[in-house]
């Protein structure tokens, strides 16, 4: 019985839990609630990862640049295409979940004694001030994340300066960065049972209409990836790359299939890099360092997925956005987008970081986590096609393309 549960893949494993949680709902109603620990436990471990998660990962994408010297060159060029894209699939994100208002109707007003966390009351220039960290020790125990993101780049960026990017410190910054990619696999792992209780109570205390919006969210979701595959990639590779962008999907469509299939931009990793460069030309230096460093840290899809969510969950529970919310979602979820690591479920562990900067409950996730793989499929997809347009964007610029290669572009 465990060979056929732990050998079937996690997203089977959590549609079963999804729907055995309705079910569950259905029939007990209020009295699920009994089985809510168990989804309070799942919360619990996500955000337990948020923190090292980033840390490791980031300084690890960091150190991997290589020097200081790379990283200005060709990293500046995908660093600035990275955050760009990223901050159009945040906004992308959020503009739809304005347009369609996806959690509107669900009106939940959570139990009483749950502390809502406050909303951001800052200015501008108190928040710009608030991201560097007077103790980075107190930020990580606080779980104050923007501070740690910036504390966590320039400790890379330090690492590079001393020369130290071979040394036992980066090494273990990469190590770390592996332990914590498998332990999120691990929490991932608890995901069904997490699921099952969250959409229980779900489903038993608000109803099945409780539901409802979730289709709502998948179709968003899709929609929102759809819209950066076919307009904001093809404007990289024409503008900037001045390349067909026919031959760009031909180029990768192994490399989306994997990211589809596994929802791990890791697992995509090896066959990006070689659809990348035999595909599509680009030279091994480029494309190893900007696909690998991409798999880090550019994650449109997540971004973008990030921005629909933090709306939802603020209409789920009628709480109204300041103007400064909507500058800490981008924030958050650019930043956050950069934190997550290419495994799956990732995204759901720096949701809850957005979540927190904006005062909405972290009860959001148990509407999402049922249906959090099925998106994160779409968006892992999402996320390895904006590597592999960086790298081409980048290897253009810096005359390390073969045109005909590309245009000749088949499948592996
Ligand atoms: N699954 C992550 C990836 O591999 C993305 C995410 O969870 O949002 O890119």
């Amino acid at each position: 019985m465990l060979r056929i549960w732990f050998g079937s893949p996690l997203w089977k494993r959590v549609l079963l839990a999804m729907v055995c949680g309705i079910i569950a709902g259905v029939v007990l109603g209020e009295d699920a609630e009994a089985v809510r620990w168990i989804g309070d436990l799942f919360i619990r471990a996500i955000k337990m990862l948020v923190i090292p998660l980033i840390f490791f990962s980031l300084v690890s994408g960091m150190t991997a640049v290589g020097d200081l010297r790379r990283l200005g060159s060709v990293g500046g060029k995908a660093l600035l295409l990275f955050m760009s894209t990223a901050f159009i699939s945040v906004t992308l994100g959020m503009t739809l979940a304005t347009l369609v208002q996806p959690g509107v109707g669900l009106s939940i007003d959570l139990p009483v004694g749950t502390a809502v966390p406050p909303a951001p009351d800052q200015s501008l220039i108190g928040m710009v001030i608030s991201l560097v960290p007077e103790n980075p020790v107190m930020a990580m125990a606080e779980g104050a994340v923007l501070p740690v993101i910036v504390f966590a780049v320039l400790f890379g960026i330090a690492i590079l300066a001393s020369g130290e990017e071979g040394t036992p410190i980066a090494q273990a910054m990469n190590a770390g960065s592996i332990v914590m990619q498998n332990m999120t696999i691990f929490v991932m792992e608890l995901a069904p049972f997490g699921v099952f209780a969250l959409i229980a109570w779900v489903t038993g205390t608000f109803g099945f209409e409780a539901l409802i919006p979730l289709s709502k969210l998948v179709a968003l979701n899709y929609v929102g990836c759809a819209i950066i595959l076919a307009i904001v990639y093809p404007l990289i590779l024409r503008l900037i790359a001045r390349l067909p962008v026919i031959d760009f999907y031909r180029g990768i469509i192994d490399a989306q299939a994997v990211a589809f299939s596994t929802a791990s931009s890791n697992a995509a990793l090896p066959v990006t890099l070689r659809c990348v460069e035999r595909n599509l030309g680009v030279s091994h230096s480029v494309a190893s360092f900007t696909v690998a460093l991409g798999a880090t840290i550019n994650m449109n899809g997540t971004a973008m997925y990030l921005g629909v969510i933090a709306l939802f969950g603020a209409q789920v529970y009628g709480i109204e956005l300041s103007w400064l919310s909507y500058v800490m979602i981008i924030l958050t979820s650019t930043l956050g987008a950069i934190g997550a690591a290419g495994v799956p479920g990732s995204g759901l562990i720096i949701m809850s970081l957005v979540l927190s900067s904006i005062g909405v409950p972290l009860e959001t996730i148990a509407f999402v986590a049922g249906i959090n793989h099925i998106l994160d499929m779409a968006r892992t997809m999402t996320n390895v096609s904006g590597d592999a347009a960086v790298a081409v964007a980048v290897g253009r610029m810096s005359g390390e393309i073969d045109v005909e290669e590309y245009v000749s572009a088949d499948d592996v």
